[in-house]
């Protein structure tokens, strides 16, 4: 054995430090690798019929439902009533922008981790020269009827679900810039997948997917590859709708696009049909955004798309919020060929059982790792050795075991108890870190 130069400036140091703190880390949305839920069908039926009455309110408004116009207040009541029948809890959120009142509806379907919040949006408001059906009566009717279908089924996800419909967004997405900047650093923290759904339904359609928060990404490809059906990557235009603010407010976005007034290429007819040169909506922003302005195909499909990322973002099998970090980083000296000591961490807030990948961080300081044993101890007393005496000679550990402690409640005081079995090198823990994915 070598002799060590370094001495414990720590000696008879409590075996017990508690010095235990949590960092939270950003959360994903994603759905923790479960296998995908299967939501249910969402009636194009019913998406059709809200557009119908969507129609029918700009048409007895002077033709459109723009912020500001009488179409717009009625298509925000028509909305809300719908949803407040199925159970939601709404509220109005007012704003002025060009000297006239503007309304957000927000809808909390009631239940879910209150710290988990999947949240869709689509903008209610037209623009002033059209009833805009498919810009955006078809975002908005498909989350109205999605919903719908959570209240008939009475799903009860894992995670949060919120609804919005957005005013304004025509005029610069003042709507949904006044609800980010209206909420709080703290609540919009809780948001952990914004999905934005503008001009669903478009009559020569392309499927489009935003190219963001990976995740949501993922579950959207995955619902159209299941369907066979080639998307692409959404380029009309980053930031043109309404989860740029959320994006901006560094809330993991994304959402569903069918094409705005860019020319549908050979190669999209191709692989979706349609008509090449033709725009993917002729009518963008024009008095024609009618009825007779949808793709009912095109419709049917990302409002079952929706359906699908709503389910299958919010029903996470696992609870515990992740990649939360437990760490005790006092010094514990370890004496020679002595007794064994430990340091350890509270874990807390961490809903059910410890993961099958608990990463163990563990820093010791010593100067012959042979010597050592080392053992992670769960709040029960259940015993899992991570090293034992291998290493000869060599110099400190400072490593991440992965445990399967699975079997083991997270909660409560955990410990790294290290054992110096030979004379002479000595050396100290250094640090001990918990990781929950
Ligand atoms: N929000 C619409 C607009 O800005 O006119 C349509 C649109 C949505 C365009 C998404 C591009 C990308
Ligand atoms: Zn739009």
């Amino acid at each position: 054995m070598k002799l060590s130069a370094r001495l414990s400036a720590l000696a008879g140091a409590s075996a017990l430090v508690l010095g235990a703190f949590a960092a939270a880390v950003p959360a994903s949305a994603a759905p923790s690798g479960a296998a995908a839920v299967t939501p249910p069908d969402i009636s194009v039926t019913n998406v059709k019929q809200h557009l119908a009455d969507l129609q029918s309110i700009a048409t007895a408004n002077g033709g459109n439902r723009a912020h500001g116009r009488t179409g717009y207040k009625a298509s925000i009541d028509f909305v809300k009533a719908k949803l407040d029948a199925a159970g939601y809890t709404t509220s109005l959120q007012t704003f002025t922008s060009s000297g006239a009142t503007g309304y957000n509806l927000i809808a909390d379907w009631p239940g879910g981790d209150p710290n988990q919040v999947v949240m869709s949006g689509s903008h209610l408001d037209s623009v002033t020269a059209g009833p805009g059906i498919n810009d955006n009566g078809s975002g908005s009717a498909a989350i109205l009827e999605t919903a719908l279908a959570v209240s008939r089924t009475n799903f009860q996800p894992t995670k949060h679900l919120r609804f919005a419909w957005w005013g304004a967004e025509e005029l610069g997405l003042i709507g949904s810039k006044h609800y980010v900047n209206n909420t709080p650093a703290a609540e919009r923290a809780k948001i952990k997948a914004y999905l934005n759904f503008d001009m669903i339904g478009s009559p020569n359609p392309g499927y489009f997917v935003y190219d963001d928060d990976p995740t949501i990404e993922q579950t959207f490809k995955d619902y159209y590859a299941g369907l066979g059906i080639p998307t692409e990557i959404e380029t009309e235009g980053d930031g043109r709708s309404d989860h740029a603010p959320f994006k901006s407010a560094g809330v993991p976005v994304g959402g569903l696009f069918s094409g705005a007034d860019y020319t549908k290429t050979a190669a999209q007819a191709q692989k979706w049909g349609g008509t090449q040169g033709q725009a993917f909506d002729r009518c963008y922003h024009a008095s024609c955004d009618t009825t007779a302005n949808i793709n009912d195909t095109a419709l049917d499909r990302n409002a079952d798309a929706i359906a699908y990322a709503v389910w299958n973002l919010s029903s996470g099998t696992t609870t515990p919020p992740t990649g939360t970090v437990f760490e005790n980083t006092a010094d514990v000296s370890i004496p020679d060929n002595g007794a064994a000591v430990t340091s350890s961490v509270t874990v807390s807030g961490i809903t059910g059982n410890a993961p099958a990948t608990l990463k163990v961080g563990v820093d010791i300081v010593h100067t012959y790792i042979g010597d050592l044993i080392v053992d992670l101890i769960a709040p029960d007393g259940s015993v899992y050795n991570v090293h034992n005496r291998a290493g000869g000679s060599a110099d400190n550990i400072n490593t991440t075991y992965t445990v399967n402690a699975s079997s083991e409640v997270a909660n409560g005081v955990w410990k790294l108890r290290v054992q110096d079995k030979a004379a002479v090198d000595t050396g100290y823990i250094s640090g001990f870190k918990l990781t929950f994915p």
